[in-house]
């Protein structure tokens, strides 16, 4: 991929291409798995992520490698942002010896050490803790690197979290907080549960820069993540990111629906993360060139389809293998 954009350095119009590829993959494996739940192939209810793409792309991409991030329940953009292979992410979505955690963790509990995916997380809010955790070992063992978690409006009203913020702004931890905020938590809308508006105020309180971003605007979404991901590593501790944005579906893929009023949704619709980043490519680079990052994207997906698939169910016999590290205390 093209040089990692910083925010004295806008992403070239290669690096865009290159994400919206990853955001059109994302879009792609969220209608697989509608397709996969209805037939049975998975377990349990999915959180999808369809309208939130450019959040967790655009955020993941400010990061290094050894970066690490933790997630919410509605991670798959975040996973592939960090770089989790589609496949073994579609394997262990559908519970096969090949996922990530060889079928043991499901769609919300991913993990992915190699590509600095620390886990996703049913508990809300639960994660950021674990990311605090997790900077405060990067600052004692003075490694330059960052961690990013991410959570939701409802998760914002949590008491871990503010928690979390607090000890963190304290002890200057090198941690950027991404709240997404997408009009729901559950089916309760925001107004009804946040004792304010915009969460990105709430940084005032907790002593660190809070910023609201256009959640469905790709570059905005980098550049902002890159600003704070550098005061992060300059070592002047943690920002409160703010993504503005929208959960085009329901909860999850057991919601009945009916709360999300259609002229809601309908106003959200054009604002769509892919859309918009399509049309600023095609403009970039012209419809055919745009035509072969789609392809790409769905070639990827039917390639994670079918590796998932064709894997195999953890044998029974080890149902009890891998939960713990071994010579852990
Ligand atoms: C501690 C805890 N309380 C309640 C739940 C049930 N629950 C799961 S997701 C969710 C709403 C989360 O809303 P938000 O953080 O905005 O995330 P979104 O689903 O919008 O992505 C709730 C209440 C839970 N999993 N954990
Ligand atoms: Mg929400």
């Amino acid at each position: 991929m093209a040089k990692r954009p910083t925010p004295a350095n806008a992403p070239s119009i290669d690096t865009i291409a290159a994400l919206y590829t990853r955001m059109k993959l994302v879009r792609l494996l969220e209608e697989a798995i509608g397709i996969l739940h209805k037939e049975g192939k998975t377990r349990g209810p999915i959180h999808r992520c369809d309208g939130q793409e450019a959040v967790g792309i655009g955020v993941t991409a400010a990061l290094e490698r050894e970066d690490v991030i933790t997630s919410t329940h509605r991670g798959h953009a975040h996973y592939i942002g960090k770089g989790v292979d589609a496949g073994a992410l579609m394997a262990e979505i559908m519970g096969r010896a090949t996922g990530t955690c060889r079928g043991r963790g499901g769609h919300m509990l991913v993990a992915d050490r190699d590509n600095g995916l620390l886990g996703g997380c049913g508990i809300v809010g639960g994660a950021l803790p674990i990311a605090v955790g997790q900077a405060l070992a990067f600052q004692v063992r003075k490694r330059p690197n960052v961690v990013v978690t991410f959570l939701g409006d409802g998760a914002a009203q949590i008491g871990a979290a503010h928690e979390a913020m607090n000890v963190a702004s304290l002890w200057k931890l090198p941690v950027v907080f991404v709240c997404e905020h997408n009009e729901y938590g559950l089916t309760v809308p925001a107004r009804e549960q946040s004792s304010v508006k915009d969460i990105a105020t709430r940084a005032a309180g907790y002593g660190m820069p809070g910023e609201i971003v256009d959640g469905n605007d790709l570059v905005a979404v980098v550049q902002a993540t890159g600003r704070a991901v550098q005061r992060a590593r300059r070592g002047e501790g943690p920002s409160l990111i703010e993504a503005k944005t929208y959960r085009l579906l329901g909860f999850s893929t057991s919601d009945v629906g009916g709360y999300q009023p259609a002229e809601e949704v309908q106003a959200w619709l054009p604002r769509d993360p892919i859309l918009r980043t399509r049309a600023r490519l095609v403009a970039a680079l012209g419809e055919p060139r745009v035509a072969t990052l789609d392809a790409e994207a769905a070639a990827e997906c039917a390639r994670a389809v079918d590796f998932a698939l064709a894997s195999p169910l953890p044998p029974v016999a080890e149902l009890d293998a891998g939960e713990y590290v071994a010579g852990a205390a």
